[in-house]
């Protein structure tokens, strides 16, 4: 599934993010930016160890922010970092700071001249945020993003599991109303 938003595409799809061919994949990563599980240890284990020796370097990540290492030997040229929020029930600010972790890493892909980036579905998987209410806030804000950086010519949401697809392309099909 795709939208135009300006010149600019975004698209949803299922896949394996580390097969991603684009200029910087994103990874849903814990602050200390050292590893871990799920989509985290699927790229570290497909970039290998330039990686995890360029993360060693960035002193960690706060929730909401993102940073930048090389793609290794992924196809993608880059790793673009971000940390979501834990799930706590809602009433923690996880919703500002879902929209942070995408808004920053797109503010980050823009920076590094990426014209293309391919996000997995943050925060949904060990951190236990609801899919429906995280699509909505990965779909609005990369859309509001996509709206001004025009120089960013295409965002896709690979969706691990054909669940987790459906779920982001139920939530996007009311958001594909052309702009006044
Ligand atoms: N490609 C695309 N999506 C994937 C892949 C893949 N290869 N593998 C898993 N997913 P999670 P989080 C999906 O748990 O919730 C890590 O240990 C997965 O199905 O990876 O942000 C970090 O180090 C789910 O939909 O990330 C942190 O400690 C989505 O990616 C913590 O987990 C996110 O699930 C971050 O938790």
């Amino acid at each position: 599934m795709e939208i135009k938003i300006g010149k600019s595409r975004l698209l949803l799809k299922q896949g394996d993010i580390t097969q991603e061919e684009v200029d910087a994949i994103v990874n849903a990563a814990n602050s200390s930016l050292l590893g871990g599980g799920g989509v985290d240890g699927a790229i570290h284990r497909a970039g290998g160890s330039e990686i995890l020796e360029q993360c060693k370097k960035l002193g960690g990540c706060a929730p909401g922010d993102a940073k930048i290492t090389t793609g290794g030997k992924l196809k993608a040229k880059h790793v673009i970092h971000t940390v979501g929020p834990i799930w706590r029930g809602g009433g923690e600010d996880e919703p500002r700071i879902l929209a942070s972790a995408y808004r920053r890493s797109l503010e980050v892909a823009s920076e590094n001249h990426c014209s293309s980036v391919s996000f997995p579905s943050i925060s949904t998987g060990a951190y236990g945020y609801p899919v429906t209410e995280a699509a909505q806030i990965a779909l609005r804000t990369i859309i509001a993003f996509l709206r001004k950086h025009q120089e960013l010519k295409e965002a896709r949401m690979v969706l691990f599991s054909p669940e987790d697809f459906s779920t982001y392309a139920r939530e996007l099909r009311p958001m594909t109303v052309p702009d006044m």
